[in-house]
């Protein structure tokens, strides 16, 4: 692949995005900042986690990260010098209050008060997440999002970070993929706290959806910031037109999708997702009352997207094929694996090109992913929150990262985002995943996802050829047409 070309062409070679398009990037708080100790901050699951052996990568941590906490001002010259727009961070809960309740450290929430500030003065637009799965451990040695206590502690959270940031902030999200907080922190197990009840993950998937809907709430009285939930939405294929396939997929789809986004949007989970996981769990967890706060309304919906899955219905075969495998292997993405929460079906590989993660780089799924909401829960404002791709770049002779492979991603992604907007979905937005490579969770620093490389040794910062073609798309609110 060759690097796309940045010359200006006619407006006509270009696909143009909406006037109020919000172009910007992402990170998290426990990926980037380091500073694990610092001024306060107490451990939060994943610190806990990284310590069991074979959970993350080469052992690796986020202790110091990209360093983010202590370069802050060279990350926030960064983004102003890319053009960004916007950029969407998350807050450490561990920082602001470390012990998961009680006093708020204020020498953790004045880091994030510099961060905006510094947004604000270089004319960047901070979208500000409460929550991107870095919980106290404090409050994980109570049983963590399994605690229904631990609603009323995100709430309290919530309002103390609102209270100092909501005057400047103008949209906060209160989860980020709370699908991963709840099945693969809880169920799989490969993300901390390293559970593997179902029954907990779908306790815990309730609470992180009453734990959103009180927050939106009580955010109402504190900050007129507009409020989201973000969503990392599977968009599913059945492996074939077999009944059981298709099944598989609509089964998938509950445990994975609607049980977020039907309480959320409609107050309602669906019937069929409580009959069929009745062996797991009675659903005693689900109070009278609890639907109606969670439905609290929201002002837009952020959709992560990254890849499709192909969902087939569990069979001996599959079994026997995923047995002996580490469910968390990139190495293993070659074959079957059980989907999580659920054995009922198993994600199949898909063939074509993949990313760096082996995931499939499928873009028209993004456009029916966005027109499917747009279809299934009509009225809804989204904003791409997260998308992107990890590649093997590397840093040649010039010192540049020549990464050609991230540009066709992110340019076919944003050509699938304008699809969806010209047939009709409400796309306010796209923020790339993500600004810096940084720490992939249980895969370490083993993946790249950054549009500017860092390098772990000195803690540089080198921009690679993505982010200079992605400045350019943010300054002509447009991309070109494709084969263009
Ligand atoms: O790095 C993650 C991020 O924390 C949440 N969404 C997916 C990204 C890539 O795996």
């Amino acid at each position: 692949m060759t690097e796309q070309p940045m010359t200006e062409q006619p407006m006509t070679d270009r696909l143009s995005f909406p006037r109020n398009f919000v172009w910007g990037s992402a990170t998290a708080a426990y990926q980037i900042e380091g500073a694990a100790h610092t001024d306060g901050r107490l451990p939060s699951i994943w610190d806990v986690f990284c310590q069991v052996p074979g959970k993350v990568r080469n052992g690796d941590t986020g202790e110091v990260a990209c360093d983010h906490y202590h370069r802050m001002t060279e990350d926030l010259d960064l983004m102003a010098a890319l053009g960004l727009p916007s950029y969407r961070f998350s807050v450490s809960w561990p920082r602001v209050i470390p012990g998961g309740s009680g006093p708020v450290n204020h020498a953790g929430l004045d880091f994030y008060q510099r961060l905006v500030d510094g947004l604000l003065e270089r004319g960047i637009t901070p979208l500000l997440t409460l929550y991107h799965w870095d919980l106290p451990q404090a409050l994980q040695v109570r049983g963590g999002w399994t605690n229904r206590d631990t609603v009323d502690r995100f709430v309290e959270y919530a309002v103390a970070v609102a209270a100092a940031l909501g005057d400047r902030v103008p949209g906060f999200t209160t989860l980020n993929e709370p699908f991963c907080s709840a099945f693969l922190g809880y169920a799989s197990g490969v993300h901390a706290p390293g559970e593997t009840d179902r029954h907990a993950a779908l306790t815990a998937a309730h609470h992180l959806n009453l734990a959103h809907g009180r927050a939106v709430s009580a955010l109402r009285s504190v900050t007129a910031a507009e409020l989201s939930i973000t969503l990392n939405l599977a968009h599913l294929y059945p492996a074939s037109d077999s009944e059981a396939d298709l099944a598989a997929a609509e089964h998938v789809d509950r445990i994975a999708n609607r049980i977020f986004l039907d309480p959320i949007l409609r107050g309602s989970y669906p019937q069929e997702l409580l009959t069929e996981t009745k062996h797991l769990s009675d659903w005693a967890f689900l109070a009278d009352g609890d639907l109606a706060e969670i439905a609290a309304p929201i002002d837009s919906l952020g959709v992560n997207f990254y890849n499709p899955t192909t969902i087939a219905a569990a069979t001996e075969q599959l079994r026997g094929q995923l047995a002996g495998r580490w469910q968390n292997d990139p190495e293993g993405t070659g074959g079957p694996s059980q989907w999580p929460g659920t054995d009922l079906a198993y994600a199949i590989p898909m063939p074509g090109p993949h990313t760096g993660m082996g995931w499939p780089i499928v873009p028209e799924a993004l456009t029916e992913l966005l027109l499917r909401v747009h279809r299934d829960y009509p009225g809804v404002a989204m904003v791409v929150t997260e998308n992107g791709a990890a590649f093997d770049d590397v840093v040649t002779a010039d010192g540049q990262v020549h990464d050609a492979d991230r540009v066709d991603y992110v340019h076919r992604h944003l050509a699938a985002v304008h699809a969806a907007i010209q047939a009709g979905a409400d796309v306010r937005g796209y923020y790339l995943w993500s600004l810096l490579d940084n720490f992939e969770w249980a895969w370490g620093y083993s993946k790249r996802f950054g549009i500017v490389y860092v390098d772990y040794d000195s803690l540089a910062r080198i921009p690679k050829a993505s982010a200079r073609w992605y400045a350019d798309a943010i300054r002509q609110n447009s991309i070109p047409a494709l084969g263009s």
